[in-house]
């Protein structure tokens, strides 16, 4: 499968004045892009990986048969290509709130506030690049961690539910070193919640 950049379900600048335009356009046409165009390139010297989607060459990560080298390529741009197709997803102009999680959140952490306290912390605390998750595990449920890099919770059997991307390219153009405040107005703008 040649893996192809999805114009985004809004305008670059629709997420203002919490994420804007620069980063926005930035992050999907080059950012996003890169990592697409380096898993074709990956994927394209096995013709078993050919009609496997993103999400399967994730899930099956520890065990698709390929170089060591490749699989790190693959953890890593297919990762990349499967996490910002969610993030840009997982966020909108208008909120369509998802009161089945909102019900399942507040049970598994208190209250909506608990989570998201639990979440930055999450978010705040990963060193370097990476990202902050809301996942459902292996028994369905409600889960707060992060993963380094582009690692994807698909690799760990989890369904990732809400993400945050806390890379300095996320945020640093409008926040620069200011990931909280990145991380306290990106709420404005997920989607489910
Ligand atoms: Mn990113």
């Amino acid at each position: 499968m040649k893996f192809e950049l999805s114009q985004l379900p809004y305008a670059y600048n629709a997420l203002e004045p919490y994420i804007d335009a620069q980063t926005m356009e930035i992050h999907h046409a080059k950012h996003h892009q890169a990592y697409i165009d380096k898993l074709n390139t990956v994927v394209e010297k096995y013709s078993t990986l050919a009609d496997m989607s993103v999400e399967d060459l994730l899930k099956t990560l520890k065990t698709l048969e390929v170089d060591e080298v490749d699989r790190i390529a693959i953890q890593n741009h297919g990762g990349g290509h499967a996490n910002h197709a969610f993030f840009w997803d997982n966020m909108a102009p208008q909120k369509q709130g998802d009161e089945t999680l909102k019900s399942d959140i507040e049970l598994a952490f208190g209250s909506t506030d608990a989570f998201k306290q639990e979440f930055a912390k999450a978010a705040v605390s990963r060193f370097g690049s990476g990202w902050a998750w809301l996942v459902r595990d292996e028994d369905n449920a409600l889960k707060v961690y992060s993963t380094a890099n582009q690692d994807s919770p698909l690799s760990q059997g989890h369904t990732p539910i809400i993400g945050l991307d806390v890379w300095e390219h996320a945020y640093y153009l409008k926040y620069q070193n200011r990931r909280q405040e990145y991380i306290d107005n990106w709420w404005s703008v997920v989607k489910v919640l």
